[in-house]
């Protein structure tokens, strides 16, 4: 029966499926731990799961094992025309929808055959410590930058779990246990020194989440390190030796040419994320959310998605960026996106008489005392 669910599993495209058990992730103190010492920033959401994840099965009853599943992503990096870079796993659909539909198609095969009911589907932004099951299921083994390697697809694959009635022989040895050894790539390579210590990510130093989750300012030791990075982060898995020879499975995932690898594709620029901060306010969120249908990068709206592009721009060699940086510190209705494009300016283009004005004058009547205060570190700095 199990040997049945887990072919069905990869019959409905999943690349990796095993079983573990239903109970408390192995990792369940670690997770506490990292949630005390506030590594979790602003997401909230983490330390309202907290009993859940810690304890599933008295928040899911019913449950009697745990399908885990695994599903290879993009290997090829992916530029944006003019400099700025995406992580590869928001290149294209966005994955939730993908598996989503993948987990629906799944639970509607198992029921079909008599196999299971199951009970609850996950996906990310869940309250399940999702690499520690998979692990438990022998998906793959929890490496120095947190993430779950797996001997063919390295770090390139996203998580997924299936709430089985039914009790199934856990598949812990499914992977032959690999080790990250002495490597310390991943560590020595972060730009920011979000992984503190093996296995344990500081998430406020994260460039994933400075991008992705963060809502604010981003501090100014994170900025000063985000390089052409406008949303996500791959550098830790890409110097992993596990990944270097993972296949490419972009094409899954209907890869946005707009976000395609070859250069000059048309399309998105950091000057056009940028100018999410400067469009008229009417209709502003619903265009936003109809540009990105579809799309992990519609997660930081239009605000955060014109602060990331004013970000990166400071370090995008074909596409300076300066005229659209200059309307942005002048009519951006956010004072965030004022004070990252403030910054930027000061970053890459303080030597120009023009700019040094413009930014001088911009903190004189900047209303928002945290952009302005932000302002006059960036000129410091600068
Ligand atoms: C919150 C979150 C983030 C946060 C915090 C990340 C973190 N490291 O905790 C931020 C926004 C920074 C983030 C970034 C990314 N994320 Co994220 N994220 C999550 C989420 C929602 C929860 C993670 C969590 O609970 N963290 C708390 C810590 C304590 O738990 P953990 O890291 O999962 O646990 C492992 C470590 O603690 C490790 N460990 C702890 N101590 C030690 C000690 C040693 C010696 C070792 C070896 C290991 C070890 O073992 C645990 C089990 O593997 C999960 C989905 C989920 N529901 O689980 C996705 C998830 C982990 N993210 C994912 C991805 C793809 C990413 C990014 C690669 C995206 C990107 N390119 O920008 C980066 C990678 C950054 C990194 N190195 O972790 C995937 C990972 C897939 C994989 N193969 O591992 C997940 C599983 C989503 C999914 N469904 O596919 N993420």
């Amino acid at each position: 029966m199990r040997e049945r669910v887990l072919e069905i599993a990869h019959d409905v495209g999943f690349d990796l499926a095993g079983i573990a058990p239903w109970g408390p992730p192995p990792d369940a103190a670690r997770f506490e731990a990292w949630l005390d010492e506030g590594r979790h920033g602003s997401m909230g959401y983490l330390e309202r799961g907290r009993a859940a994840a810690v304890d599933p099965p008295a928040a899911w009853p019913g449950g009697r094992s745990l399908l885990a599943l695994g599903l290879g992503h993009s290997r090829d990096p992916i530029e944006l025309p003019g400099g700025g870079r995406i992580a590869r796993y928001a290149a294209g659909r966005d994955y939730h929808n993908v598996i989503g539909k993948r987990l629906s198609k799944l639970r509607r095969r198992l029921e079909a055959e008599g196999l299971a009911r199951p009970g609850p589907g996950f996906v990310d932004a869940t309250p399940l410590l999702e690499r520690s099951h998979a692990a438990a299921a022998g998906l793959g083994f929890a490496s120095k930058a947190a993430n779950l390697l797996h001997p063919r697809f390295g770090p390139w694959f996203f998580l997924a779990e299936l709430v089985l009635d039914v009790d199934l022989e856990p598949t812990s040895d499914a992977v032959s246990h690999g080790s990250c050894g002495t490597c310390t790539a991943c560590i020595d390579a972060c730009p920011t020194d979000a992984i503190l210590e093996p296995g344990v990510v500081d998430s406020r130093l994260c460039i994933s989440y400075a991008t992705i989750e963060h809502r604010g300012l981003v501090p100014h030791e994170v900025r000063e390190e985000l390089g052409p990075w406008a949303f996500g982060c791959d550098v830790c898995s890409e110097v992993c030796p596990w990944g270097s020879k993972a296949p490419d499975l972009a094409e899954r995932f209907g890869l946005r040419p707009e976000f395609g690898s070859e250069a000059g594709a048309p399309g998105e620029t950091l000057t056009g994320l940028l100018s999410w901060g400067t469009r008229p306010a009417e209709g502003r969120e619903a265009r936003f959310a109809e540009a990105f249908r579809g799309s992990p990068l519609r997660r930081p709206g239009p605000d955060g998605i014109a602060r990331n592009g004013a970000l990166a721009l400071s370090s995008a060699p074909a596409e300076r960026g300066r005229d659209a940086l200059l309307s942005a510190l002048e009519s951006a209705a956010e004072p965030l996106v004022r004070a990252a494009a403030a910054w930027s300016l000061a970053r890459a283009h303080l030597n120009d008489d023009g700019v040094r004005a413009a930014l001088d004058g911009a903190v004189r009547k900047e209303p928002d005392t945290a952009a302005a205060q932000d302002m006059r570190t960036s000129l410091e700095r600068g």
